[in-house]
């Protein structure tokens, strides 16, 4: 039996308005993991109902900041409980490797709600200096409702790092997951209800983007809209929340440099490398896409990678040996082809993998894919391919190493590989990218601001700074005159 899922809105679970369903395949077998209640324009306006009322009136408007963080605490413990059952709904439904989800992206996720609930009560505004007959001060204010667009590739994660700071300072939300995984998303609607959440706070209106998605960010009573997903789909995001003129974060696509300087340590920058690429099937917007390796070390780094790639044990994303799950779906396989075709027409040489991987069964793998011979030029250099595909560039020094990592429209991430500290902070200073990891790739800390520069968005998540985007100033001018005005 196909396990049905309800959408959740202002505390209940209910079928959407016109009735429709669709389902949500395990990429790695074909199976239908789920069959889903579809959101409409009428739902979402519902859910953004149900989260003004929730926003305004009742229990949460009323609740204190630290009964708030006491109950996002309470949602943590039950995430941990349920640990092993998140992990496995979420790797069936996005195909990443059980060990991934399990001991990487859900502690991380639990560990923002953590970091979130421990800030609730600490959003505080300022006295302003002012002469002795007046009071000038700053409230720290929620925006109101939040309507949050997630993609794929990390559902619960990439949910929670919008979710958590919007509950912590006040704010209601409505989700929209993505259409290939709603059900991770739902279950946490799920746990937030167990713990008490009042209704309408969490709403989750699973459905496509092109409807539920495009309703929720054109809605006139939404006050902020926080995406993550494509570039393309940003600017349509942008243009649909600039109808009613609100603020929005963007968290988009990525083409990020990873320097590998001759002087680094050898084995640790072809294992950052690997995981720069590899993790999550390549699907990670952070992704060490542009590989540029020093030329004096290039033969020695591109034996030890390319073997390195070779040994991927690919398969099952539900088997502990499993170290590359499927893509998510036949659509970003057939992109990833066309990407690897016209990487050969461009004139680049492929030293491993380009082609579908058949021995785990009827699902959309994909085998661990290097190009060298890239020039910064190719296509393969310049559009995010979104999968296990890497463009080994060549580079001279620093200077060389610099120009071609910064020519790009995207600024997500860069990494450096570099024993060299005067060089490592120059580096830091020159790349233009929202993080840069120095020695090490893809690493991820709820207490450290995540986010983009160029076309890879705007805005801040995680880390103390998220705040800022889910709360707003107001002024307070107060005269203590005694004259009167
Ligand atoms: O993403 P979309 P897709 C990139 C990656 C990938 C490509 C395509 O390069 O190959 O995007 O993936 C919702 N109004 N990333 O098509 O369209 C959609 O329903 C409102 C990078 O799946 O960006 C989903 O919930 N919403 C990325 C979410 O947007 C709309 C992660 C993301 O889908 C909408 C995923 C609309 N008009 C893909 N159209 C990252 N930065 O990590 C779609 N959506």
């Amino acid at each position: 039996m196909v396990k049905r899922y309800q959408m959740f809105i202002g505390g209940q679970w209910r079928d959407g308005v016109e009735g429709k369903t669709f389902k949500s395949y395990n990429p790695a077998t074909g199976e239908v993991n789920g069959i889903i209640a579809e959101a409409d324009e009428k739902d979402v306006d519902l859910a953004v109902k149900a989260a003004r009322r929730a926003f305004e009136w009742g229990t949460w408007a009323e609740m204190t900041p630290s009964d708030r963080g006491r109950l996002l605490y309470r949602a943590a413990q039950k995430m941990w409980e349920k640990a092993d059952f998140l992990a496995k709904i979420e790797s069936m439904d996005n195909g990443l490797p059980i060990n991934e989800t399990k001991w990487i992206a859900l502690p991380a996720t639990i560990d923002v709600l953590e970091f979130y609930a421990g800030l609730a009560n600490k959003v505080q505004g300022e006295t302003l200096a002012s002469p002795g007959i007046r009071l000038n001060y700053t409230l720290r204010e929620p925006l109101g409702v939040i309507g949050a667009i997630v993609p794929w590739n990390f559902p619960l994660m990439l949910t929670m790092w919008k979710l958590a700071p919007a509950l912590a300072a006040g704010n209601t939300i409505v989700i929209k997951p993505a259409e290939q995984t709603p059900i991770s998303v739902l279950e946490l609607a799920k746990i937030f209800q167990e713990v008490g959440i009042p209704d309408g706070v969490i709403n989750v209106v699973p459905g496509f983007g092109s409807t539920a998605g495009q309703a929720l960010a054109s809605h006139p009573d939404i006050d902020k809209i926080a995406f993550t997903g494509s570039t393309s789909t940003g600017r349509i995001i942008m243009q649909s929340a600039s109808k009613h003129l609100k603020p929005l974060s963007l968290e988009l696509g990525g083409k990020s440099p990873n320097i590998v300087f001759a002087d680094a340590n050898l084995e640790d920058a072809v294992n950052g490398s690997m995981f720069g690429i590899y993790f999550a099937q390549g699907q990670v917007c952070a992704a060490g896409s542009r590989l540029f390796i020093q030329e004096s070390i290039y033969d020695k780094f591109m034996d030890l990678f390319v073997r390195r790639a070779q040994s991927i044990r690919i398969g099952n994303p539900l088997e502990t040996t499993t170290q590359m799950g499927p893509q998510i779906s036949e659509e970003q396989l057939q992109r990833i082809e066309k990407y690897v075709a016209t990487g050969l027409e461009e004139g680049a040489r492929l030293l491993t993998g380009g082609k579908r991987f058949t021995d785990a069964g009827s699902g959309y793998f994909y085998t661990p894919t290097i190009f060298e011979n890239v020039t910064n030029e190719m296509t393969i250099a310049r559009e995010e391919i979104f999968g296990p595909v890497v463009s080994v560039i060549r580079f001279k020094d620093e200077e060389d190493a610099l120009a071609k990592a910064n020519d790009s429209i995207y600024g997500l991430a860069a990494g450096v590989w570099t024993n060299d500290l005067k060089r490592a902070h120059r580096m830091v200073r020159q790349l233009k990218a929202g993080t840069v990891y120095v020695n090490t790739y893809s690493m991820l800390d709820s207490a450290c601001p995540f986010g983009g520069t160029k076309q890879s968005g705007f805005g801040r998540e995680l880390g103390i700074q998220a705040m800022d985007m889910y709360t707003q100033i107001k002024h307070v001018w107060l005269d203590l005159n005694k004259e009167g005005f």
